[in-house]
């Protein structure tokens, strides 16, 4: 989630994003959270390219930036670079920068070293500082049953605790199932007003350092399918161009 005070005289403006594994109730949180089917739910992997959504919440304008997942425990470099380069667009989608963003992980499957390594590696994406507006957002509320999310937390070998305590241990429950229980809503909305004060109301943006990165990232996998282009010109007669450009897509896709 994004949120930033506009001029004088206009609605104030609140701008979110959600990240996290596919699967991990993104596209259902942004629902639930906008109060309409914006985003498409269903699966595996519904959500492959960032999608951005709106709606007029407590006279606000609110924005919801859904991103496309990664495999659960996946380490970042097995990762699409697509993906990759969704992920790092979602911040420019709700210009100048998300006031908040929503870590969705689902408390029905469990949260172990290699999760925790996953998340922290993709997180990085967006470079160290989207930690201070993060707030980690459990969904599949439902399974928690008598348990207690603190309990749940506890449980899970340090593994979450390590997470909530990286986002200034700001988190917040959603049975994303639950669609007439707005108060799991206000509640969020309002931790998220409380993290835009911690922030002086300042949103996120990639540093100078990050954007430069991806910049050269971009120029060498270019480089790479120019490379492709080449090298395959001679295994293929003039005319077919296709081939070139599907196995220039697979090469950019895959890696
Ligand atoms: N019981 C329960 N089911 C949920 C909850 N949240 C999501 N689901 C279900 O989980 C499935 C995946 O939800 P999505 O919102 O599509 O997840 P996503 O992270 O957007 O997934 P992709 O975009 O496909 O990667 C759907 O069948 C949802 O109905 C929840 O809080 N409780
Ligand atoms: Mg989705």
């Amino acid at each position: 989630w994004w949120w930033h005070y506009s001029v004088e005289n206009t609605p104030n403006f609140d701008r979110l994003e959600i990240m996290r594994t596919s699967w991990a109730s993104r596209s259902s949180a942004g629902n639930l959270i906008l109060g309409k089917e914006s985003f498409e739910v269903g699966g595996p992997r519904t959500t492959v390219c960032c999608n951005v959504k709106n709606a007029a919440l407590d006279e606000k304008l609110l924005t919801v930036v859904d991103t496309p997942g990664w495999y659960y425990n996946y380490p970042v470099e097995k990762t699409p670079e697509m993906d990759k380069l969704e992920i790092r667009r979602s911040v420019h989608l709700c210009a100048p920068g998300p006031n908040a963003i929503l870590l969705t992980i689902p408390i029905a499957i469990s949260y172990d070293r290699t999760v925790h390594t996953a998340v922290e590696e993709h997180m990085s994406l967006l470079g160290e500082k989207v930690w201070n507006h993060t707030i980690v957002l459990f969904t599949w509320g439902d399974c928690l049953g008598d348990t207690t999310i603190e309990e749940r937390i506890e449980k899970e070998d340090k593994h979450l605790e390590l997470l909530t305590e990286k986002c200034g241990n700001r988190y917040h429950v959603f049975n994303c199932k639950n669609h007439t229980d707005r108060t799991q809503v206000t509640e969020l909305l309002e931790k998220i007003e409380e993290i835009m004060m911690e922030n002086n109301n300042s949103h996120y943006t990639l540093t100078e350092e990050t954007w430069k990165k991806h910049e050269d990232e971009l120029i060498e996998r270019m480089l790479e399918v120019a490379v492709v282009i080449i090298s395959l010109k001679g295994s293929y007669h003039a005319n077919s161009s296709f081939p070139f450009s599907l196995e220039c897509y697979k090469l950019f896709v895959n890696r």
